[in-house]
């Protein structure tokens, strides 16, 4: 079952920038089921924690900064092949790279506020939607 989820947020930027119904659209259009989601703002803890693995990494500052900079949209998203079918859906980490039609060539502003994020493994996804949804918050 964890096969067929993954997990994302709709960022800062993209939130600020009035695009969280486009996404979701393009979100449901592509096959997408959500299973959870919510409407929140991470702490600078929270997006340290979230963010670790990228601790060591220049930009770790700025990616912390700017997640908890104002709200977010998270949602756990279900579909076969759901990992991989969301990361080709949302595009390459840089706009500038990123194939037409996909949701951060559509809406990214740049490699850091770049309007959405998508796990990046089955095992990931599972831990990352655990992050941030309880038990009863999920449904499907
Ligand atoms: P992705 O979000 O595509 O999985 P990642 O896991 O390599 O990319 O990096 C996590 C986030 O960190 C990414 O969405 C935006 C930020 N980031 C990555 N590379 C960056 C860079 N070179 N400069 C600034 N921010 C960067
Ligand atoms: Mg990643």
């Amino acid at each position: 079952m964890s096969g067929n989820r993954t997990f994302t947020m709709i960022k800062p930027d993209a939130v600020g920038a009035g695009h969280i119904g486009a996404i979701l659209n393009d979100i449901a259009a592509a096959g997408f089921k959500i299973v959870a989601m919510k409407m929140t703002q991470l702490t600078s803890a929270k997006a340290g924690e979230f963010y670790a693995v990228h601790k060591e990494r220049p930009f770790y500052g700025e990616l912390v900064e700017f997640m908890s900079s104002g709200p977010i949209v998270a949602a756990i998203l279900e579909k076969e092949n759901a990992v991989a079918d969301f990361r080709t859906l949302i595009g390459a980490t840089n706009p500038a790279d990123a194939a037409p039609g996909t949701i951060r060539a559509k809406y990214a502003k740049s490699v850091g506020e770049n309007a959405v994020h998508g796990s990046d493994s089955d095992d990931n996804a599972a831990i990352e939607g655990a992050f941030h949804f309880g038990g009863t918050e999920v449904f499907g």
